[in-house]
């Protein structure tokens, strides 16, 4: 092992809210037009505590692909309509599925068959009779490099949060699903109050480790179905779904509150920490703008003496 460099402070406030939530289970779709192939595919794929989605008609892919957001797709090669390399080739050519990987399960012996198959985007080739524990772990091997590439590529390496771009990608996301399904939906920016003085006064280390404690005490107060993300150093983004303002204001207040009472020692001292926080709500005529809006309500925050939240 090469020896980590020593943070000679420890915050406590970071252990105390540490809770790490169980892996999700990995999302498998599988596209066989045969019922009983699929039907073995899928109860090999569940009693290794996967999640599946089964379609027998190639031609509902994309769309089931879009509901469904598979992490692994498991695919037949000979179906009416198209084959699995043809299937591949449209999948590849949408950027957001490049990563997924796609495992041929089929009886094509010829190789030069399922190399041509491996060529136009598939990353295994398993032939039919398949040992249902082969089948398994290559799934699992799959999701676990695929989610390990996906985490690096969408999370910011200090607090595991959405980085810049993705938490943008989720607004986005998040802004189109509001406008079809006329839901409500929040966005919030908030940053750390008088935070240069907390690196003067304790050094670099223990400002990054106040950084992760408001990372994981977010992570804990808010909902599953809400995004958060490291829009910069000492700044955070929340995309709130399904929230009006007032309530999105309310939420960020009392997380407000509570983080500015937690009490964060190092070995000489110990102090506590503020945010101010802008909200805005999504109305569609303002889609372009919403960052800008929340930005202008957090400056508000701050000229009105930090540790606060404003609409
Ligand atoms: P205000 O209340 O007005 O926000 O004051 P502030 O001191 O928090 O604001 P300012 O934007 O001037 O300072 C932010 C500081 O955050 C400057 C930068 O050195 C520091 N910083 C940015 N990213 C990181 C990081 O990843 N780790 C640490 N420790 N410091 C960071
Ligand atoms: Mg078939
Ligand atoms: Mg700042
Ligand atoms: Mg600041």
């Amino acid at each position: 092992f090469l020896a980590r460099p020593q943070v000679p402070q420890i915050i406590r406030a970071v252990e105390k809210f540490y809770n790490p939530q169980p892996e999700a289970p990995y999302k498998v779709l599988i596209v066989d037009d045969s019922k009983s192939q699929a039907l073995f595919t899928e109860k090999a794929l569940k009693s290794a505590g996967m999640e599946t989605e089964v379609i027998i008609d190639p031609m509902v892919m994309l769309d089931t692909m879009t509901a469904f957001q598979p992490e692994i797709i498991v695919m037949d090669m000979y179906m009416p309509g198209c084959t699995g390399t043809e299937l591949a080739s449209v999948i590849r050519q949408q950027p957001e599925y490049v990563r997924i990987p796609i495992i041929f399960l089929s009886g094509e012996e010829d190789i030069d068959i399922q190399l041509n198959a491996m060529s136009h985007g598939g990353d295994d080739f398993l032939t039919k009779p398949v040992d249902p524990g082969h089948l398994a772990t290559t799934v699992q091997n799959r999701g676990q490099r695929a989610r390990v590439l996906n985490n690096l590529i969408v999370k910011d390496s200090l607090t595991g949060l959405y980085n810049h771009t993705h938490i943008l990608e989720r607004l986005y996301q998040a802004c189109q699903q509001s406008c079809e399904n006329d839901e409500p939906l929040s966005f919030a920016m908030i940053d750390i109050d008088f935070f240069k003085k907390i690196n003067d006064n304790y050094g670099h280390p223990v400002g990054d480790k106040v950084i992760s404690a408001l990372s994981l005490f977010l992570k804990q107060r808010l909902r599953r179905s809400d995004s958060i993300g490291r829009y910069g150093g000492e700044e955070f983004a929340i995309v709130m779904p399904n929230t009006k303002g007032h309530d999105a204001l309310h939420v960020m207040n009392e997380i407000r509150k509570v983080f500015s009472q937690l009490v964060h020692s190092t070995w000489e001292t110990e102090f506590t920490v503020s945010f101010s926080g802008g909200v805005c709500e999504f109305t569609g005529s303002n889609s372009e703008f919403i960052i800008e809006h929340a930005d202008e309500a957090l400056y508000e925050a701050k000229k009105q003496g930090r540790n606060n939240v404003q609409l």
